[in-house]
């Protein structure tokens, strides 16, 4: 990331995009003129105040590789406990997941991996491994009081526009791809993947969105041995049980008003 002490504030809010991170730093008091960092690996830091309280905005890319960076380099530069919510885009899970919603990881966040030893056979002389194709690991719970402050947050700054069913909260699932482990069929590839999601939501009763972050960001925080307080909310880009998909100007406004949302939001939470 590129940062030394002092450049990242104790509370942040993590994006994928640098254009997400720049529409929440534009929130940011004019005053101290927020310091951009960028990183030859793919990391902007950018660090301001909100209504007087320190406070940063990090894009980091893709996948949990990513987030892993963050979480340790983050920890490494800052002192003391730390608050850090996920503002993401993610595939919708459930039928009631619609696009355009922001749903809340207030359950928590699952990890599904793919099993390379189970195609072991296309580059072994052996049998391939008789497990799973995949593992779909226990769920990370996140912290309870910065979920709920999210979900409140977002909740007064876009009900009134777009209707109640705008914010609703479940179980993340973090995939370590994109293609196989979301269960996107390829027929090119050998990937045994056509039932995934169905045995993900047999599993996990109110997995509702699809990403590639949030358990890394849960997992990691509840393995640090100083406080460092996570959520996550993501704006469902695609509904993968209907196939439909976001408006781009529906989800330019509710990445604005959402991450002004948690922005506030990771801002409130007692540290
Ligand atoms: C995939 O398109 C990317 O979008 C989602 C996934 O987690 C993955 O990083 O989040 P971001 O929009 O925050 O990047
Ligand atoms: N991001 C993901 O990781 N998956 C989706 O389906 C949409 C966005």
């Amino acid at each position: 990331m590129d940062c030394s002490k002092g450049d990242i504030a104790n509370r942040i809010v993590t994006v994928g995009t640098e254009s997400r991170a720049e529409k929440i730093a534009s929130y940011f008091d004019a005053t101290p003129a927020p310091k951009r960092i960028k990183s030859g690996r793919g990391f902007l830091t950018i660090t301001g105040t909100y209504n007087g309280v320190a406070v940063s905005v990090s894009a980091i890319g893709m996948g949990p590789s990513m987030m892993d960076f963050f979480v340790r380099e983050t920890k490494a530069v800052v002192e003391g406990p730390i608050v850090a919510c996920r503002f993401g885009t993610c595939g919708g899970i459930s039928p009631g997941a619609r696009v355009g919603s922001v749903v809340v990881a207030s359950g928590g966040s699952s990890y599904v991996a793919r099993n390379p030893d189970a195609f072991v056979h296309r580059y072994q002389n052996e049998e391939a491994d008789t497990g799973p194709k995949y593992n779909i690991h226990k769920v990370c719970p996140a912290d309870d009081k910065l979920s709920g402050l999210v979900e409140s947050s977002l909740r007064s700054r876009l009900e009134g526009k777009y209707g109640e069913s705008i914010v609703d909260s479940g179980v993340n699932v973090t995939a370590e791809s994109f293609y196989s482990s979301q269960g996107r069929i390829f027929e090119m590839f050998e990937d045994d993947n056509d039932t995934l999601i169905d045995e993900v939501c047999a599993k996990f009763k109110e997995a509702k969105t699809m990403e590639m972050e949030t358990f890394m960001l849960m997992h990691l925080a509840k393995c640090c041995n100083e406080p460092f307080h996570v959520s996550a909310a993501a704006i469902v880009v695609a509904n993968r049980c209907n196939n439909s998909t976001v408006e781009a100007d529906t989800l330019e406004e509710v990445e604005k008003l959402g991450g002004l949302a948690v922005l506030e939001a990771v801002t409130k939470r007692e540290i």
